[in-house]
């Protein structure tokens, strides 16, 4: 688990993150289906968009962004007694939207490459460890409940 500073570390930067989830999310978003164009092929709603410029005009798209940075944040702020919040998450992504724990990988690199870029200043070497720890727990018990689904992930 995470010290009760580290935690605090996540805190703080998410706190500097939620004044513009839309702009961060729509970010991560493109950002995700730039590196890893396998992962807009599980989207419905965004395999029409073939260009950057389609990406950042799509209201969808930063909707979704700001979906995604929603939920995480509700999550980091649990300080990994996130059970309520992850087990409705993990149902979905498990049955339904059937989303590998790679992809979980990817996108989390993307949430703290995006994170780092935008916030520099405040997002040192410490605080990036901290969050990548609890992403990382994020990842690690959302896999343990996609084996409950019996989702190979
Ligand atoms: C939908 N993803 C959702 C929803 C939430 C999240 C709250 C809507 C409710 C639901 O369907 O459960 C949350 N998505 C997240 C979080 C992350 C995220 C917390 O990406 C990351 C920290 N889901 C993934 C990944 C993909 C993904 C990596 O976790 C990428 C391929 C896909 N999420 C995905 C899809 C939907 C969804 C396809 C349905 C979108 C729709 O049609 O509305």
């Amino acid at each position: 688990g995470l010290s009760d500073q580290e935690w605090q570390k996540v805190v703080d930067i998410w706190g500097k993150v939620e004044p513009d989830l839309p702009a961060h999310g729509q970010e991560v978003i493109i950002r995700m289906f730039q590196k890893h164009p396998e992962t807009q092929e599980r989207f419905d709603k965004f395999k029409n968009l073939k260009t950057v410029d389609d990406m950042k005009s799509s209201e969808e798209l930063k909707k979704h962004g700001t979906t995604v940075l929603t939920a995480l944040g509700k999550i980091l702020k649990q300080k990994g007694n996130h059970e309520a919040e992850l087990a409705p998450l993990a149902q979905t992504h498990a049955n339904t939207h059937k989303i590998p724990v790679k992809y979980l990988e990817f996108i989390c690199e993307i949430i703290v490459g995006v994170i780092a870029e935008k916030h520099s200043a405040d997002f040192g070497a410490d605080s990036q460890a901290a969050m990548r720890k609890a992403l990382e727990l994020f990842r690690n018990d959302m896999a343990s409940k996609y084996k409950e689904h019996g989702f190979q992930g």
